[in-house]
């Protein structure tokens, strides 16, 4: 087959380096650029056969997030415009590292075991982040789709969410939106003018927005959207891009784990800022105490802000729809406590990474879900939106109960449902803040954080860690979680968990307790545990000063 030749033919231009293994992680393939070629003409491939199998299009977005700049990795986006399958995950995995004279053997077992029509058409949407490397990866991916025949669509640099937001518009026919970066804008700022332009009271201060944008895409993507968004809002760009570095000391990645506001960005005592990551999938807020304290709202606080505001519309629009959030092992313990106690809204928790809390969250009419590091959407079951529309529509409901509808109905134009968006969130979370009339400080007060503290171990190999229980809990390597239980015992309100990354080859640690001292000597001692059990490589770690 024709096909084929050029398979392989292109894919000598794109050789394999010979015994290089990579896994499939979180969010894809991730790893320093140099190592990627490869991997992106194969990944071109691959969302071609899977465009065929589901006769619609799929999407391929260059980017490494939130690791450093000379990282570079590739998330591949299904019909819907959410993360791909599970199974075509191990299709990539077994893709990816095929040896060079393998390549068409693993191409073809694929192509039987899908039962793909290898004359159907194909089509793919490309995209990619600011880094140096992406243009040379991107055009990887797109000789990847031409030589098995697919028509691709190369948007150029765009944020993450917008990408997946393209598919799901050309997959519904428009239904969702237009498959255009201006249609994009347009949608979500049209919503947000109509959620805030009658909020009562509103001043000129609560229309101020500090914005980092990380040195990355998000940064030039709020540029180009400021003018769709009249006087509404008025943003301060800092990180643009123009002379510091993605994601160093800078973005919502660094600001959530150092819990301390990023450099590169002029912060006066109680103004609200918020950070974006490298791509534009995350987002956390925060501000500084006349005292220079500095508080944190991470995607916990932005899950319960936004819970709590659809919880009283739907009250108020008597509309009686089910609410839950969906969280990992991350989520502060006092958010948590909130939610279920407070709140009394279903609380589920999954394995990190968005492909897992968008699946829970599709359980409900209404799924809002968050990590803790700002990555999170909320999703409306069909069912819900046409009942919100019913109610905004029906000419036979009180005048309070079509106001909440409406505002329901804008809330759900304003959110990209595809995935987690750094910018839908973030007018999302000005909207409710405007129209609650609520300070950055009143939300912060909703709940008291847990002190916490997140460390990085460095091993030989992190897959010798392995989890359960939604990765709360170690299964290896063995002792690792009974000395886990024994130093959690020593604090109050403690709890800790360890996890291989899925981006970076480290293992994560996490902890919580009553203090900040306890939190970061918990987090310090647990660390010690996993360079001791695991295999730790180079300086034993540190206590935190
Ligand atoms: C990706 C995933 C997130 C995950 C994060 C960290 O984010 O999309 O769901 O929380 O990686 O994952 P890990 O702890 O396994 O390294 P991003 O923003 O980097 O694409």
């Amino acid at each position: 087959m024709a096909q084929f030749q050029e398979v392989s033919r292109q894919s000598s231009l794109h050789p394999k380096p010979a015994g290089l293994i990579l896994q499939y992680g979180t969010a894809g393939f991730r790893t320093n650029a140099k190592q990627l070629d490869h991997i992106m003409f194969r990944m071109g491939l691959l969302a071609t056969l899977r465009s065929k199998k589901t006769k619609a299009t799929i999407g391929v977005m260059v980017t490494a997030s939130h690791n450093p700049e000379e990282d570079n990795g590739v998330k591949l986006i299904d019909p819907m415009g959410e993360m791909v399958t599970p199974a075509w995950e191990d299709y990539a995995t077994q893709l990816a590292n095929a040896e060079q004279e393998d390549l068409l053997t693993a191409l073809k077992d694929i192509i039987q075991k899908e039962a793909i029509n290898m004359s159907q058409e194909a089509h793919v949407f490309v995209g990619k982040d600011t880094r140096s490397s992406s243009a040379s990866l991107s055009q990887a991916v797109l000789d990847g789709v031409s030589c098995l025949g697919g028509l691709s669509k190369d948007y150029g640099l765009v944020t993450t969410p917008q990408l997946h937001y393209m598919v799901c518009c050309q997959n519904t026919q428009g239904k969702y939106g237009d498959a255009t970066v201006e249609g994009y804008y347009k949608k979500l700022c049209q919503a947000f003018i109509r959620l805030t332009k009658n909020a009562s009271n509103r001043t000129d201060d609560q229309k101020y927005l500090c914005i980092d944008g990380a040195n990355g895409i998000g940064a030039l993507k709020v540029r180009e959207m400021e003018s769709y968004l009249g006087n509404e809002l008025q943003i301060s760009l800092f990180n643009d891009g123009n002379k510091g570095k993605l994601n160093h000391q800078c973005g919502a990645d660094f600001v959530k784990v150092q819990q301390k506001p990023p450099t590169g960005v002029e912060i006066n005592p109680g103004e609200r800022c918020c950070s974006f990551d490298g791509d534009a999938d995350r987002i956390v807020y925060y501000y500084t105490g006349s005292d220079g304290t500095f508080h944190l709202l991470d995607g916990d606080k932005i899950a319960t802000l936004i819970s709590t505001y659809l919880k009283e519309l739907l009250m108020q629009a008597g509309l009686d729809l089910k609410i839950a959030v969906v969280q990992t092992a991350y989520a502060n313990g006092s958010s948590t406590c909130y939610l279920e106690d407070t709140m009394k809204v279903t609380v589920c928790c999954t394995k990190t990474g968005v492909k897992h809390l968008h699946h829970a969250a599709q359980e409900f009419d209404i799924g809002v879900y968050f990590e803790a590091n700002g990555h999170g959407t909320v999703l409306f079951s069909k069912a819900a939106e046409e009942k919100i529309q019913q109610q905004a529509e029906d000419g036979n409901v009180s005048d309070e109960k079509k106001r909440a509808a409406l505002l329901l109905q804008n809330t759900v134009s304003v959110i990209n449902q595809t995935v987690g968006d750094a910018i839908s969130d973030m007018l999302l979370i000005e909207a409710i803040l405007t129209i609650k009339g609520m300070t950055v400080q009143q939300w912060d007060a909703i709940y008291s954080d847990l002190p916490n503290r997140q460390l990085k171990v460095k091993v030989a190999d992190r897959r010798v860690i392995d989890t359960t229980d939604a990765e709360r809990r170690a299964v290896s390597p063995a002792g690792l979680q009974e000395a886990i239980d024994g130093l959690v015992k020593k604090y109050r309100q403690a709890r800790s968990f360890v996890r291989p990354s899925g981006t970076e080859d480290v293992v994560r640690v996490y902890a919580e307790a009553d203090t900040q001292e306890s939190a970061d000597a918990l987090a310090h001692e647990v660390s010690l545990a996993v360079y001791r059990l695991a295999g730790g490589v180079g300086d034993e770690p540190k206590p935190i000063h």
